[in-house]
């Protein structure tokens, strides 16, 4: 199949005779983050054609693999249909069809009880990243009273950027692809937009933005497309992303590469930034990355000395224990460079959504202060973080070993736990251990198998949504629309409301459509009618919006020193801090676990544990791969295609090799994500190639954010024996 870029989603599903009646409706792709426009065209009730949206601004008619897939999607045979209860023992794989009134009445009984026995915060509520219903899952958790929601992206992915970009510059930048000034140089750290459907922007206007021919920097430890033809591309040692920032600060700082009129007049702590700086020089940081010290400096030179500059950053940035840091250091590039709310470079939204009714204030100052995690975390968990969610390990631990208190029910709405989880083994354990586990989703994944209760979710074109594009900025707003429904499947936000009506609850009763009323409201005042009507919204970008009213910051100014982490405790100023598990931290574990291991590079045929299911994408992508230096490879007698293990102090796992010269020999990069839906249950397959069987979800977390390590583990690998495969 094409690679990419395909206009027109799979052909017409056959039918018999004319169409009697025929409709086209607007609305937005959902499958990943994207939200890319299309038209619905459905035949007698039937979805028949899915096709991009030539008019909006995101995709101009263009749609990626998955979603050209959606047809496949949405009348996949094993598609959940009917609500299920657990006849056999947990995780037995036994199963009888029950009614969405019986159901929804067990769930609303025992919830009841174990609220009524150990409070409303022994009751956890779980999703999965950027999902069309994501809020919907704490403000029904709000309204039932209990302050722990979790999702696996929020200490790992995207939330890192927007709590630390609120603090620095009072909103998450976005860049700039829709005013029509290209940019003149693009890096792309830790992100390939290539092939995620990024964080808060659509794949396509990122290509677009390449158009102008831009000078490139990429910085990644293996070579991408992008990588392939950079001006610089910046090969480091995973997980150390904080001190090559550091050093490009430190470059620019002591080049008087900046500036200085913006300096000047919008930053605060730039001297204090200075002298903390100083230390971290293109040499402290060459043995530390493995960039050598002179492409640092060069690759310093052309990013600040070209402008405008766009930085398209990833999660690949986030998946350390100094998160929050390492963000904040890489955030101070655009902002010393004067490439912030400027035509061409990284702009602040324009808030085409009003404020989600989170529901938040339900909660009381006590029961807020009981959120797992909220005594250490306060950019997680507390004060510091737009919307405030638990910390998985210690709600992990809550459920497995009831501390600081019992966790006994689970509500999972959209995540795979035993795939994106870190430390997957300790999921299970703790799953095992729940008194109710409710996991509603598209398909019979591992992680249902081990429900009480499975619940058939609406795929994207079943259900009535909004999106704000790019996340958080909404720059351009659309309407999601129930095209078609299959079965007996509900979407997670009908759901919540007849569990709320269900359990009497004062809260999150209202109609869907009432609720996106009101943000729109609050926001771009399109009414919704009119907008599913047009399909989109889109807010022509005002730039340089500092200087009506200044940053919105304490100060008032963009903060390299940030007063609002000092008065939460943490240090104001970026600094760097090694790995936990690394070959300089941990040298006594690289001598029997040598080889770095990073995880998670996205494949633009499935999103994280989905679509494996799908054949005409699975055929795309049948294995898990595993990228291996050829020389790492000769030595240990592995061949190209050969399976392999991959094995840390956690466990091991397998996964195909593909040697290649674009890694590091030193370096192991490991697909994550991967269960095989075509095997038998309950596992099918989980524990085979899943990544995070290798990484770890204990301390030290980010001291701000909780954030464990994913990237730059250490590991092992070895040809799998006939015998032992
Ligand atoms: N098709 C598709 N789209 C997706 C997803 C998907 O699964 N499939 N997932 C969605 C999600 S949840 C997210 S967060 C985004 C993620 O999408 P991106 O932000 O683009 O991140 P990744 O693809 O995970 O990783 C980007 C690059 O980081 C590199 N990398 C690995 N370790 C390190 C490191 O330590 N430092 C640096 N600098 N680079 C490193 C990898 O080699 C990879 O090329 O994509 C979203 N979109
Ligand atoms: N080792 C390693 N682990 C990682 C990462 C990595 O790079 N490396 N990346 C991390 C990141 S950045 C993220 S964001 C997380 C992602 O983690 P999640 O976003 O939680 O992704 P999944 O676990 O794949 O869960 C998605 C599930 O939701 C179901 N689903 C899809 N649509 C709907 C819907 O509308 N309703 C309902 N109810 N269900 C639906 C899908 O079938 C699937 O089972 O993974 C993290 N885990
Ligand atoms: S990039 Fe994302 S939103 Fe666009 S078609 Fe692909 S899956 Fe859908
Ligand atoms: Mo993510």
């Amino acid at each position: 199949m094409a690679h990419d870029d395909t206009a027109v989603a799979e052909p017409a599903a056959a039918g018999t005779g004319a169409p009697t009646d025929i409709r086209i409706l607007k609305s937005v792709c959902r499958s990943c983050h994207g939200g890319c426009g299309v038209k619905l065209h459905v035949h007698d009730g039937k979805l028949v054609k899915v096709e991009g949206d030539r008019e909006s601004p995101l995709n101009h008619g263009r749609l990626c693999p998955i979603g050209t897939a959606t047809i496949d999607l949405v009348y996949h045979p094993d598609r959940l249909k009917y609500p299920m209860r657990r006849t056999g023992a947990r995780g037995e794989g036994k199963w009888e069809r029950i009614s969405w009134d019986e159901a929804l009445d067990e769930i609303a009984r025992k919830l009841q009880a174990i609220k009524d026995e150990f409070g409303a915060e022994a009751i956890a509520m779980g999703t999965g990243t950027g999902r069309h219903h994501i809020r919907w899952v704490s403000r029904f958790g709000h309204a039932l009273g209990t302050p722990n929601w979790c999702e696996p992206g929020f200490a790992q992915c995207f939330h890192p950027r927007v709590n630390t970009s609120i603090l620095t510059m009072g909103d998450l930048p976005v860049n700039d692809f829709t005013s029509g000034t290209k940019p003149q140089c693009i890096v792309y750290w830790g992100h390939n937009p290539m092939n995620s459907g990024p964080d808060g922007e659509t794949r396509f206007a990122v290509r677009e933005s390449l158009e102008g021919n831009p000078k490139i920097i990429v910085i990644d430890p293996r070579r991408t497309e992008l990588a392939a033809k950079a001006d610089y591309w910046l090969q480091l040692r995973p997980g150390t992303d904080d001190a090559l920032a550091l050093a490009m600060l430190n470059t620019i700082i002591e080049e008087k590469l900046y500036d200085e009129e913006f300096v000047r007049d919008w930053t605060h702590g730039f001297e204090q930034l200075a002298e903390r700086v100083k230390q971290y020089t293109p040499e402290w940081a060459a043995p530390i990355t493995w960039v050598p010290a002179e492409q640092i400096r060069a690759a310093t030179r052309l990013y600040a000395a070209t402008r405008p500059s766009m930085m398209e950053w990833g999660c690949a940035i986030e998946h350390t224990p100094n998160c929050i840091q390492t963000v904040r250091a890489i955030s101070m590039l655009p902002a010393l460079t004067g490439n912030v709310d400027v035509p061409g470079g990284w702009v602040l939204g324009m808030k085409g959504l009003g404020r989600f009714p989170s529901l938040i204030e339900n909660l009381s100052p006590e029961m807020n202060a009981k959120r797992l995690g909220a005594d250490r975390f306060k950019m997680l968990s507390g004060e510091g973080a737009d919307l405030p969610a638990a910390h998985i390990p210690t709600l992990l631990e809550a459920m497995r070993d009831g501390v600081p208190y019992p966790v006994k029910a689970f509500l999972v709405f959209g995540n795979n736990t035993l795939t994106t989880f870190g430390n997957a083994k300790m999921a299970h354990e703790a799953l095992m251990k729940l008194d109710l586990l409710v996991v509603a989703d598209l398909f019979m994944t591992p992680t249902c198998e081990l429900a009480d209760i499975v619940l058939p979710a609406a795929s994207w074109p079943e259900l009535d949504q909004l999106a704000g594009l790019p996340t958080i900025a909404a720059n351009v707003v659309l309407a999601q629309q129930k095209a078609v429904r299959i079965g007996e499947c509900k979407s997670d936000e009908e759901i919540f409301i007849e569990l709320a009506r269900k359990m009497k609850l004062d809260l999150c009763t209202e109609e869907v459509d009432e609720v996106l009323a009101s943000q729109l409201a609050g926001g771009c005042k399109v009414p919704l009618d009119e907008l599913r009507e047009r399909g989109f919204h889109s807010m022509p970008i005002r730039h340089y919006k500092y200087k009506e009213k200044g940053f919105k910051t304490p100060t008032g100014k963009l903060e390299l020193y940030s007063t609002r982490l000092a008065d939460m405790g943490y240090d104001p100023l970026p600094y760097y801090e090694e790995p936990p598990e690394s070959p300089i931290s941990t040298p006594e574990v690289a001598k029997d676990f040598p080889l770095v291991l990073t995880s998670g590079a996205r494949i633009p045929f499935f999103f994280n544990s989905e679509h494996r299911m799908i054949r005409v994408l699975r055929r795309a992508h049948p294995d898990p791969i595993v990228e291996v230096h050829p020389d790492t490879a000769a030595a240990l007698g592995i061949r190209h295609g050969d399976w392999i293990w991959i094995e840390t102090l956690r466990g091991k796992i397998q996964q195909k090799a593909k040697l290649t010269p674009g890694i590091d020999p030193r370096v192991v990069h490991v697909q994550h994500g991967w269960w095989f839906p075509e095997e038998k249950g309950p596992d099918h397959g989980v524990w085979r190639s899943n990544a995070n069987v290798l990484t770890r979800n204990g301390p030290p977390y980010d001291p701000a954010m909780g954030t464990y390590h994913l990237r730059g583990l250490l590991c092992r690998i070895a040809p799998v024996t006939p015998a032992a495969s």
